[in-house]
């Protein structure tokens, strides 16, 4: 048990969950190791199906999931969360997250669609089932705040503005695109947007996130800059969190409390690499506290409990208190990406998440709470349907980038394509790019 023993706490802090998502047992504590003076914050809901589940799929070693349940009800002192009568949301917030995860979801589908259509190129891996990960962030961060994504990143740039023409544009390799066609759908950027990138390299993005948390500190605190409190949230699946990069960055954030929000989003499998035959321990957020920051644990298949922990851990980094590790449980609807045939993960599995879908979850609580009615949730889906539908006759109707922007941004020298028969650079020929690619 000694990973988790590593968990061990010195004081408990409760108070009662804010969401009435799973309201009979749900329960929100803050613990401590005893030898940081950091909480490490582990929200959790008993009565979400999806834990137990976790638990069970997971190794049966010394700290499998179960184990670790198992030795946290010694550190933690549960207490039955009261049954909230209001909702914890107004009904224009209510519908904003609604609209944003519809939007990401038909967007996603729509990707699909057009990719079996042959509109796009290289792989395309959709975000459904995740929607209320990307939504319970980026909705609560400002418009100056930064987000780095990876490969999966079209509904992360949805969510922080980017409009659903400029990304699907992008995804056409159109001249329209966000990156005017030049990046594709692993490489979403606009620096408009504060949207630091897809990264097609697993890990990548962390660290061009943590440069971005740095450059706001040394702004502030060396610049002198007292209006500089952007936040940044650096997204990255739970695969990504074997790799070195993860570690160095959570060293770094939390040696120089940098303002940053690392997301995990667990979605239990890497490819067809099931998480709990990657990692040795699958319980991520513990990393937080090993490195002096804390470590959240999130049902990131409810929006509300995300917007929960982001709310806090947003204002945590603003008030310049330091970064905090987020590991939030998901899953992906579709398969790795549109090459994928799904294979690999059980249809049990599937079907079990599939029940838990975060859009059906929150169009529920609406309707229970009576904040909005059938036939609101309806013109939003129609909205959004419209709206994609524009962004598709957009990206058609876009003309493809001129030849001349094919070396663009290219930083490998151009020289270094060699020398012609006719003694010049081959590059300094201007049919040089005649033919090398259909652009
Ligand atoms: C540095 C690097 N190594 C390997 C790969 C191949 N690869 C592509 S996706 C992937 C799995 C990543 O899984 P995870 O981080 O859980 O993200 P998810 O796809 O589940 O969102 C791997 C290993 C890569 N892209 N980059
Ligand atoms: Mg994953």
């Amino acid at each position: 048990m000694a990973s988790c023993a590593a968990s061990q706490t010195s004081f408990l802090l409760q108070r009662s969950a804010s969401s009435s998502y799973a309201p009979a047992s749900s329960s929100l504590f803050l613990a401590a190791r005893s030898s940081s003076p950091l909480p490490s914050l582990h929200l959790s809901s008993a009565s979400t199906a999806s834990f137990p589940l976790r638990a069970a799929e997971g190794r049966k070693g010394e700290c499998g999931s179960m184990a670790c349940a198992a030795s946290s009800t010694e550190l933690v002192v549960e207490k039955p969360v009261e049954t909230r009568e209001q909702p914890v949301i107004t009904k224009e917030e209510g519908l904003m997250l609604f609209e944003d995860m519809v939007l990401g979801r038909s967007f996603e589908d729509m990707c699909a669609q057009m990719y079996y259509r042959g509109k796009m190129f290289g792989f395309v891996h959709l975000y459904n089932g995740q929607e209320a990960v990307s939504t319970g962030f980026i909705k609560y961060l400002k418009e100056g705040d930064y987000v780095c994504s990876t490969y999966r990143d079209h509904v992360h740039a949805l969510s922080k503005g980017v409009s659903a023409r400029a990304v699907m544009s992008e995804l056409f390799g159109k001249a329209t695109g966000v990156c005017r066609g030049q990046g594709g759908s692993m490489h979403m950027f606009s620096k408009e947007h504060g949207l630091l990138g897809g990264f097609a390299f697993i890990g990548e993005g962390i660290p061009v996130a943590l440069g971005a948390a740095f450059k706001t500190k040394y702004e502030k605190e060396v610049l002198k800059n007292d209006k500089a409190d952007a936040v940044t949230v650096a997204f990255f699946g739970d695969g990504t969190c074997n790799n070195g990069q993860f570690f160095e960055c959570l060293n770094m954030a939390a040696l120089w409390k940098l303002p940053i929000i690392f997301v995990v989003e667990n979605n239990l499998w890497a490819i067809g690499m099931s998480h709990y035959r990657s990692t040795s321990d699958p319980e991520i957020w513990k990393k937080g506290p090993a490195f002096g920051m804390p470590g959240v644990h999130v049902d990131g298949m409810d929006v509300l409990k995300v917007r929960e922990v982001a709310l806090e851990s947003i204002a945590r980094a603003r008030r310049g208190e330091g970064p905090t590790l987020v590991e939030c449980e998901t899953y992906r609807f579709r398969g790795h990406s549109l090459a994928d045939p799904d294979e690999l993960r059980k249809p049990a599995e599937k079907a079990h998440y599939a029940a838990r879908d975060p859009i059906v979850a929150l169009k529920n609580y609406l309707l229970e709470h009576k904040l909005a009615d059938e036939a609101e949730l309806k013109s939003i889906q129609k909205k959004i349907d419209d709206l994609v539908e524009d962004a598709v006759d957009f990206a058609d109707a876009s003309p493809l980038p001129p030849r001349s922007q094919l070396l663009e941004n290219v930083f490998a020298d151009p020289k270094g394509f060699g020398i012609g028969p006719d003694g010049k650079y081959r590059c300094e020929d201007p049919s040089f790019t005649a033919g090398t690619a259909q652009v």
